[in-house]
């Protein structure tokens, strides 16, 4: 019985606990089950067989207007012309409402802002679906939430077959043959081995998305054979593990046609800065292997896309896709999007702000809301991330050393996960059965997620105090801010800064949670609040203490991001690089991590696989490696004029919406369609010049 009194926190009261009795009380506790909450869709689980193949049609078809104003003008080569000789081709039985018509736009509203249009050279689009529908990879993942656990491989794209050498040590990769750039350039290796060699493998390089070189494993090499045959060669074997690191957002070639000549290697002239900034948003018509190419772009206001004519993908009637002629991204706010979305003055939201909720449930709730909202799974959670590095990563100064030496001490993490009330974090955001207690690592309800494997140290103040005067952290100066030791920034005040995006409500609030919460406990938690593009410069070169941030697929699917569960490179992980002498200074409980995740990546096994996920949240959740906050479902909303929209297509899980959806099958039947294309019946037009064709 005493033991169990002892766990429930507020029990604790009782215990007036010095540190040795904290140690030798158990902090952890039962960790409190999620609220009920169904997704308000399943997905139909299907083979990938079942959804697309690679073949020739004996016939293909595209608009009307792009045949009689641009391929009987002679501007444009007929579509079969266009196409690859074997161009991907969707299945109509996997597509929820059948071959569809063409027309129409989507409407985003998105909350980042382009930087420019070379992602391989670092820059970002805006997000919020720009840059995945721009850039095509060699592999997709986004629609696996709709592919059999047991068939689980990502799908065929720019790659459209491959094969392991016997040793396993080896992955030959067929490209697609004849599929060509939206400016008619033909795509082949060369592009495939310029972001290889030029981007990823260019220190002077950091691509968007953070692909670095041991993101395939460290050792991996990478060659063309021929034109539209590419070779991996690994150090282990049959790492099938690094196909979904082939997917969006690491290995998403650009058109070297156009990069190469800007390239410092290839044009001395230029700087690396040069060549990262070449393609500024202003600069239209920029060649992609995406559905859709920029003809417009307004700062601060719009950019417009049309269909790309030399689009590689069709429908099993020989349709050329997409079927939507135009794309828009409204530059906005992320908050915006959600509320343009239920208005009808907006196509598309990721509900992903908790704070959101209700008002989004109560607008789409009437008969007369022109969107539809879909609850999905929990995949949205949000943790604290310490800076793990002491060898200099981010180059702090003598205070921010002091803080890595506490962030890397399991007594001072534990301190901080136990004076965090979570329950008052989530329903700080949100009421209701939608926010679950979230302790860290893998989270509940996912595929390799293991409950009796979680470790828990719920909240308790006492506890807290206990062990942060345990640690020599008391407030010498009465000042009511607890002190370092003597021998650490000078004894100064415990102050921690807390990075947070400020381009979402949600990051702010659970930050500023964070800092109220800690104040009690006599630790000056400093808010540094930046904007989305600032916050992701500052989380990856290190320069922060601790950050609150949404978690990205790696704790949701584990096989999407694999790499990013630990330190496994030098660069690859969100909260612990590499110092100043390029080498991680890992703790033994890390190196236990990178050797569990190394050892899922080199196993095909399912068994030892969950097995190894199992030893993995132990660990993780036992050294409060990072500090859960909280963990809860996001919706899908969407106007309900669209067709083809996948049953129970999460928010986010391999990929977001934007992916998961698939819009390039995405349709407007004829009689719901409206009149919202801003450049009607035109077709981007050369690469750099001003607006459409
Ligand atoms: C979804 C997503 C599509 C990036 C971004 C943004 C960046 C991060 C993250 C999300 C936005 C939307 O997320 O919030 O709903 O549309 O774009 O790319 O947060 O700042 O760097 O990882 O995906």
């Amino acid at each position: 019985m005493r033991k169990h009194t002892i766990a429930l926190g507020g029990a604790g009261l009782m215990l007036g606990v010095s540190l040795l009795a904290v140690h030798a009380q158990e902090l952890t506790g039962e960790l409190p089950d999620p609220p009920e909450f169904a997704a308000q869709s399943e997905p139909v689980f299907v083979s990938i067989s079942d959804i697309l193949e690679y073949k020739a049609l004996p016939e293909y078809h595209e608009p009307d207007w792009v045949t009689s104003k641009y391929v009987e003008a002679g501007t444009l080569p007929p579509v079969a012309e266009r196409l690859p000789k074997e161009p991907m081709v969707y299945k109509t039985a996997n597509m929820p409402d059948g071959v569809g018509v063409y027309g129409d736009t989507m409407r985003h509203v998105i909350g980042g802002r382009p930087e420019g249009w070379n992602y391989i050279g670092g820059q970002s689009q805006g997000w919020g679906g720009i840059d995945i529908g721009l850039s095509e990879c060699l592999t997709r993942t986004g629609p696996l939430f709709m592919v059999k656990a047991d068939e689980l491989e990502p799908l065929p794209n720019l790659a459209k077959s491959w094969e392991w050498s016997e040793d396993g040590k080896s992955l030959t990769m067929h490209l697609i043959e004849g599929a060509k750039w939206s400016d008619g350039d033909p795509f082949d290796a060369d592009d495939v081995m310029f972001y290889w060699e030029d981007n990823v493998n260019d220190a002077n390089v950091s691509p968007l998305n953070g692909a670095t070189p041991e993101s395939w494993g460290v050792g991996t090499t990478l060659e063309a054979l021929d034109p539209y045959t590419i070779k991996w060669t690994f150090k282990e074997a049959n790492p099938t593990q690094y196909l979904y690191t082939m997917a969006y957002g690491t290995f998403c070639p650009g058109p070297s046609h156009i990069l190469k000549p800007q390239h410092p290697k290839y044009n001395p002239d230029n700087t690396y800065e040069e060549y990262k900034n070449a393609f500024p948003p202003e600069y239209m018509n920029i060649p992609v292997m995406g559905a859709w190419v920029p003809v417009e772009y307004r700062a601060d206001d719009i950019v417009v896309m049309r269909r790309n004519p030399y689009y590689w993908k069709v429908d099993e009637a020989g349709n050329q896709l997409p079927y939507l002629n135009e794309m828009h991204y409204r530059l906005s706010t992320w908050a915006d999007r959600d509320v343009q979305a239920v208005a009808g003055s907006g196509d598309f939201s990721n509900l992903e702000q908790a704070e959101s909720f209700v008002e989004s449930l109560k607008r789409s709730a009437e008969d007369s809301a022109p969107a539809r909202l879909q609850f999905g799974a929990r995949t949205i959670g949000y943790a604290l991330r310490m800076n793990f590095s002491a060898n200099g990563w981010g180059e702090p100064d003598a205070r921010g050393q002091a803080v890595r030496e506490l962030n890397r001490n399991l007594d001072f993490r534990k301190a901080i996960t136990v004076a965090l009330d979570r329950q008052r974090l989530g329903d700080s955001l949100v009421r209701g059965p939608f926010t679950a207690i979230y302790p860290g690592g893998l989270y509940a309800g996912t595929t390799y997620y293991d409950k009796a494997s979680t470790v828990y140290y719920p909240y308790n103040i006492e506890a807290a105090n206990a062990l942060l005067d345990g640690l020599g952290l008391t407030d010498t100066d009465g000042n009511g801010i607890r002190n370092f030791p003597a021998d650490q920034a000078g004894g100064g005040d415990l102050e921690i800064t807390l990075l947070a995006n400020t381009d979402y409500g949600t990051d702010t609030n659970l930050a500023e949670g964070v800092i109220a919460q800690l104040e009690p406990l006599g630790i000056r938690v400093i808010a540094n609040f930046q904007s989305g593009t600032a916050r992701d410069d500052m989380a990856q070169s290190g320069q922060f203490d601790w950050s609150v941030e949404r978690q990205g697929s790696e704790v949701v699917s584990v096989v999407q991001g694999t790499s990013a569960l630990a330190p496994t490179g030098p660069r690859t992980h969100p909260f612990h690089r590499a110092g100043t002498d390029g080498t991680l200074d890992l703790l033994p409980f890390e190196q236990e991590l990178v050797d569990t995740v190394n050892a899922f990546i080199a196993t095909s096994d399912n068994a030892e696989r969950a097995e190894l996920m199992k030893k993995y949240q132990n660990v993780f959740t036992e050294n409060v490696y990072s500090v859960g906050l909280t963990q809860y479902p996001g919706a899908l909303i969407i106007n309900k004029r669209f067709a083809n929209i996948p049953a129970g297509s999460p928010i986010f899980m391999f990929n977001w919406a934007e992916d998961n959806i698939i819009r390039e099958r995405v349709f407007v039947p004829a009689d719901r369609q409206g009149d919202f294309e801003l450049h009607p019946e035109t077709l981007p037009g050369a690469p750099g010049s001003a607006g459409p064709m």
